[in-house]
């Protein structure tokens, strides 16, 4: 007989690095409590296999609180997983993550309590409270259609991030549902959990509006920052403690925006980071204006592989609607050491979104010649725009009718999926050729001449088609990277 499990974390994702579950894990696990952390990549598996469903709901036996963390497109599995669990179980179940932060006064809950904001206090005393069944009605940020509901306080809510014991990595007592597969093995995850993805702050002071991030503002109560960050000690340490568990080959530092630190800090991070940790590292979400000279030659001295920078658009238009007007300024200013960081083989990334209904082609053209222009090769990652619940662009577009309220198959389409359109197609074949495509060329495909002339975009629209699909054939990407001495493999 497996031991008894006190606490059971699902993420219905197959991400293994599931950030906020494990930090609350730790938590838990600090507390002196049993956990376990199961993906479940789509509940296919669960549905039609009767082994991956047996193996399912043996773990759910075994676990006295079962919890799920999930962002808005993980919402449908979560609520599958919940009735399922409810149908086989007397067992409490709860909710939490963004999704229910931003939704929950109107989610028709399954779950016997959802949890609204952060929740490292909250959840340890509610576990605490369930497990030596005591009344747990008192406590705050915890909806159960039963009590009133208790916003959050400060009292409850984690001043200094640095105050957090480490997170939940280890190789055992995690499990992963894929559709034709239940996995346990520590040997799997010690081996797919290779590129540490690590959140070194939280927040950001930027309010985007197709971002949920100042709706979440709400939920932090007055005397605790929006903006707050790990010390560099607290960083190397949680790196160490996951390689510990993990053969990890490079890192990938995930914030809203790393480079807000100051100067100081990240000389500081940059200095035990080669002494102590020294892997390929990357950095992600990075807005243009802080991409500033002095930063870049601070972190310039860090292994670096991959630098992602959050373009989105280049339209007035576009940067109206996004709330981003000023954010793109610096990008310009610091062409020349994109160009020498290129040449070293670190690898730069351009996050754009398209599809956005206030924009028009004369906009995304505006966008696309830009990054057409961009310092060579480079990786595009284009995202369809998808207007999540709390976003104030969200509210904007059902007011003019671009989103039905009722199409709830709207937050399940993947961002990658763009529309099928000619503008879009340009995009395209710069992704695919990792902006080796020439600028001239993508000038004159976005000139008023094929522009205005829908008999010429059709067939040209056929052939980039064509050859983009041969292009990711041949796997274009392996012979550049080795051609130029490239160290970031790409994102998928
Ligand atoms: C880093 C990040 C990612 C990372 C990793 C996310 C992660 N933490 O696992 C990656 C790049 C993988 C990612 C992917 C996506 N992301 Co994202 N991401 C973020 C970002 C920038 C930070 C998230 C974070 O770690 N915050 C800090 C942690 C501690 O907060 P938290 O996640 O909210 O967790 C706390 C509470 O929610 C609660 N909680 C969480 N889980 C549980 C479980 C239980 C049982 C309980 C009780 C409580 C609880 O306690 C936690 C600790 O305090 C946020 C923006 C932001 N600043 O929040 C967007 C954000 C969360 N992402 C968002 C979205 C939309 C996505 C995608 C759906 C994008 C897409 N179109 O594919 C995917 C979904 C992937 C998935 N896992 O399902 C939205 C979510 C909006 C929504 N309505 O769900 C946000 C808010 C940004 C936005 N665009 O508005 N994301």
């Amino acid at each position: 007989m497996k031991p008894e499990i006190d606490f059971l974390m699902i993420y219905p994702h197959r991400d293994l690095q599931a950030y906020s579950q494990r930090v609350l894990l730790g938590v838990l696990q600090d507390r002196g409590f049993s956990v376990h952390l199961l993906f479940v990549s789509g509940t296919e598996g669960i549905q039609k296999d009767d082994k991956i469903r047996d193996h399912f709901l043996r773990l759910i036996e075994r676990s006295k609180i079962i919890g799920f963390g999930f962002m808005s497109n993980g919402y449908p599995s979560a609520e599958y997983l919940t009735k399922l669990i409810k149908a086989n179980f007397s067992k409490p179940v709860i909710w939490g993550g963004p999704h229910s932060t931003i939704n929950y006064r109107n989610m028709s809950g399954h779950a016997d309590a959802i949890f609204v904001g952060e929740a490292e206090v909250v959840l340890q005393k509610y576990v605490e409270a369930t497990i030596n069944n005591k009344d747990f009605s008192r406590l705050p940020q915890i909806v159960n259609g039963e009590d009133d509901f208790i916003p959050a306080n400060k009292d409850f809510f984690i001043k200094e991030l640095d105050e957090l014991p480490l997170p939940f990595y280890s190789n055992s007592d995690q499990s992963l549902i894929t559709p034709d597969h239940f996995i346990n093995s520590p040997d799997y995850f010690r081996s797919h959990f290779r590129d540490f993805h690590i959140m070194t702050s939280r927040g950001c002071p930027y309010s985007c509006s197709y971002c949920a991030n100042s709706y979440l503002n709400n939920f932090i109560p007055d005397g605790i920052k929006h903006f707050r960050k790990r010390s560099e000690d607290y960083v190397i340490r949680e790196i160490k403690h996951c390689q510990r568990a993990y053969s990890l080959s490079s890192i990938a530092i995930e914030d809203d925006l790393f480079l807000a630190r100051s100067n100081e800090e990240l000389e500081l991070f940059v200095e035990r980071y080669n002494k102590e940790i020294n892997l390929p590292i990357g950095i992600t979400g990075i807005t243009p204006s802080f991409f500033h000279k002095d930063k870049i030659k601070i972190i310039s001295r860090l292994p670096l592989i991959h630098l992602r920078i959050g373009i989105q658009t280049l339209s007035a238009a576009g940067l109206e609607a996004y709330r981003r007007k000023t954010i793109n300024k610096e990008l310009d200013n610091c062409i020349d050491h994109v160009k020498k960081l290129n040449k070293k083989g670190i690898l730069f990334c351009y996050d754009v979104i398209l599809d956005n209904p206030y924009e028009s082609v004369r906009d995304n053209i505006k966008t696309l010649r830009y990054v057409s222009r961009l310092p060579k090769p480079f990786q595009l990652l284009l995202y369809h725009l998808t207007l999540y619940e709390g976003t104030e662009l969200r509210n904007r577009a059902i007011s003019d009718g671009f989103i039905d309220i009722n199409d709830l198959a709207y937050i399940q389409r993947p961002y990658t999926q763009l529309n099928n359109t000619y503008i879009n197609t340009l995009f395209r074949l710069i992704e695919s050729t990792y902006g080796l495509v020439p600028a001239g060329l993508i000038y004159l495909l976005s000139s008023p001449s094929v522009l205005n002339h829908e008999c010429l975009q059709k067939p040209i629209k056929k052939v980039i088609d064509i050859a983009i699909t041969l292009l990711n054939k041949i796997s274009l990407q392996t012979y550049i990277w080795r051609y130029l001495g490239f160290k970031r493999r790409l994102y998928k």
